[in-house]
């Protein structure tokens, strides 16, 4: 086979050097693609169709590969998260050495390491995937960077211009279509000189509000084309300005108002806008709830105004705003809601705002009046155009009983288990979490008071939580940041990308996951009481032995039962020089998906 490729390319190959390209070979060091060897360069050849001006490569010219690489850095983008094969090593090869390669062992774990280092740089990251085999497997946490508005610029393999009609082994067949509808723009370049500006026009239209995932399949004989010349550098917005006429507008509905509330989402944090939400609620005197399911805390949560996370079903969610007449929702949908419990989507009386980014959002929403604009740009004009309210008092947050009970359970709930660790809490941790069914217990044993430090997934498609983790620790090692990251990861959760934990490992990077070890898939069990669906199978997941599997992957991993060992491990893990897997056996506990609010 490879014989008669090889004569075949020779024999007819427009624009090709003598040394053929073969890719049916996909061990590591075993595929030879054209003028992979240092300083070899494929003689002249044919002129290429739809490119009579030029010649195929020659000695000294630069190449696609020559200045997409030159691009690259020129953004910024030296730090590759990928898994590669044939179809990427001729991108790959003679990989410079101010660039870094981030192995991940599957695809979910390079997009979603990917994802975290992006939010913790704050910088658009390329991920390089493998054709259409590896983006299928990225495909959960690419939906999940497009919901969680990170900006990734994803480049795949393709195969060889010339085979790609008789469709080949991996073969990306309808490239463009298959990371739809999860990406802003999917692109194949119809020339391989397309290729670094296809780059450049991705990583404009990822950065732009809202950010997000692009794609860009790239032939694997594009590279060593002769190029265009030097890549163009453009640069582009990240935040755009609220209408000012509109944003007067919902000034004045909010000083007419009489008992606002504000509901405060993601946005906020990303758009670097913590300090300027504490002001404008401080000035409103109004309390703040954190939006259901928020990817990001955005207000601090020992603040005497917050008031926790909305919940996240309709009727609850507009029973715990009764009393208020103006609903202030900024940097969010309206709302993230996950099980149908029916109600009013708004509690009587009361009116919505929605400040967000992103027209989709302004477009879901099932009430209110929305205006688009950065959150920052608009909590700045809002803080100038809506006066100090000194006239509201606010009611005291309800008291949240948070005695443990002595002597502790055997073995521990998760709220026990995590008030161990928090004391032990170093101040500049970072908290990542998906934890399903104790996400409310994290969040409570673990407040969120300053910004840029909480972490979980817009999507809810598990699997993202640990790669990411290991994701924002590789951010801190770079940028020589010491904050830690404590990754809160439900046992059933950490198997759908665990491999992570190698990436986490070979690095020796600072991130500690707790794995609250339940043998089930515990929320799904509160689905089941809540949706009325007796003997599902499939809910029970007995027999993982965590603490051996991150000992596989060069982790190291320990079990705890009680809070002291608990703390003897987390304190540990703090001081060690790598990735820590604590798992803590927790008890089964009944209870409601979405706690009932009274009537
Ligand atoms: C990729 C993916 N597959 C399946 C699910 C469905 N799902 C939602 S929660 C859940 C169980 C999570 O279990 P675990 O992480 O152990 O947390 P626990 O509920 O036990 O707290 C599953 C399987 C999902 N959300 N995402
Ligand atoms: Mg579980």
């Amino acid at each position: 086979m490879a014989k008669a490729k090889k004569a075949k390319n020779e024999k007819t190959a427009p624009g090709r050097s003598e040394k053929p390209i073969t890719t049916e070979v996909s061990e590591a060091g075993r595929d030879r693609s054209v003028g992979s060897q240092p300083g070899s360069r494929p003689a002249p050849a044919h002129q290429r169709v739809g490119d009579v001006t030029k010649s195929n490569q020659t000695e000294g010219q630069m190449t696609v590969h020559d200045a997409t690489y030159d691009l690259l850095r020129r953004l910024g983008l030296t730090t590759i998260f990928g898994n590669l094969g044939s179809t990427e090593q001729p991108f790959l090869k003679n990989f410079p050495s101010d660039f870094e390669y981030v192995l991940g062992l599957q695809e979910a774990s390079v997009v979603a390491m990917a994802d975290g280092f992006s939010q913790a740089t704050n910088k658009p990251v390329l991920v390089n995937l493998h054709s259409g085999a590896g983006t299928g497997n990225g495909m959960c946490n690419i939906m999940t960077a497009y919901q969680n508005k990170t900006a990734l610029i994803i480049t795949a393999g393709q195969q060889t211009r010339e085979m790609i009609l008789c469709e080949p082994y991996l073969t990306n067949r309808d490239e463009t279509t298959l990371p739809r509808p999860w990406v802003k723009w999917a692109y194949q370049p119809v020339r391989a000189q397309d290729v670094p500006a296809a780059i450049m026009r991705a990583y404009a239209i990822a950065l732009q509000p809202p950010s997000g995932p692009v794609y860009v399949s790239i032939p694997l004989d594009d590279w060593d084309q002769p190029a265009d010349g030097d890549a163009v550098v453009r640069t582009v917005s990240s935040r755009y300005a609220p209408d000012p006429e509109r944003i007067s507008l919902f000034a004045e509905r909010i000083r007419k108002s009489k008992n606002p509330a504000l509901v405060y989402g993601q946005e906020i944090d990303r758009s670097g806008a913590w300090d300027a939400g504490v002001k404008f609620a401080e000035q409103l005197q109004a309390p703040v709830f954190l939006a259901p399911l928020a990817d990001r805390a955005s207000f601090p949560e020992t603040h005497p105004q917050f008031r926790g996370m909305l919940p996240m079903a309709i009727g609850p969610l507009s029973k715990t705003l009764r009393g208020h007449d103006l609903i202030i929702v900024i940097g969010a949908p309206v709302f993230r809601y996950y099980p149908y419990l029916a109600g009013d989507y708004l509690p009587a009386g009361a009116e919505l705002l929605q400040i967000v980014s992103d027209p989709a959002d302004a477009g879901a929403a099932a009430v209110g009046d929305s205006l688009l604009g950065d959150t920052k740009l608009a909590l700045e004009s809002l803080i100038q155009l809506v006066p100090k309210n000194k006239a509201q008092s606010l009611p005291a947050p309800s008291q949240v009983d948070n005695k443990l009970p002595s002597p502790p359970n055997d073995p521990l709930t998760a709220r026990e288990a995590f008030a161990a660790l928090s004391e032990l809490r170093p101040e500049n941790a970072i908290l990542v979490n998906e934890s399903a069914s104790n996400s409310e217990d994290v969040m409570r044993s673990w407040p969120t008071v300053q910004p840029e430090s909480y972490f979980s997934f817009a999507s809810g498609g598990l699997g993202w939580g640990a790669p990411a983790a290991v994701g924002i620790a590789l951010a801190q090692k770079k940028t020589g940041g010491r904050r830690p990251v404590v990754a809160f990861i439900g046992d059933g959760a950490l198997q759908y990308s665990i491999q992570c934990l190698y990436s986490a490992a070979q690095r020796k990077l600072k991130v500690i996951f707790i794995v609250p070890w339940n043998e089930e898939y515990a929320i799904l069990k509160e689905f089941a009481e809540l949706e009325n669906t007796p003997n599902v199978p499939g809910l029970d997941l007995p027999g993982l032995d965590i603490v051996s599997a991150a000992k596989g992957f060069g982790c190291a991993g320990v079990l705890t039962r009680t809070k002291e060992e608990i703390k003897e491990a987390f304190g540990a893990a703090l001081s060690a020089d790598g990735p820590m897997v604590i798992v803590i056996p927790i008890a089964h506990e009944d209870r409601p998906l979405v706690p009932p609010i009274s009537d």
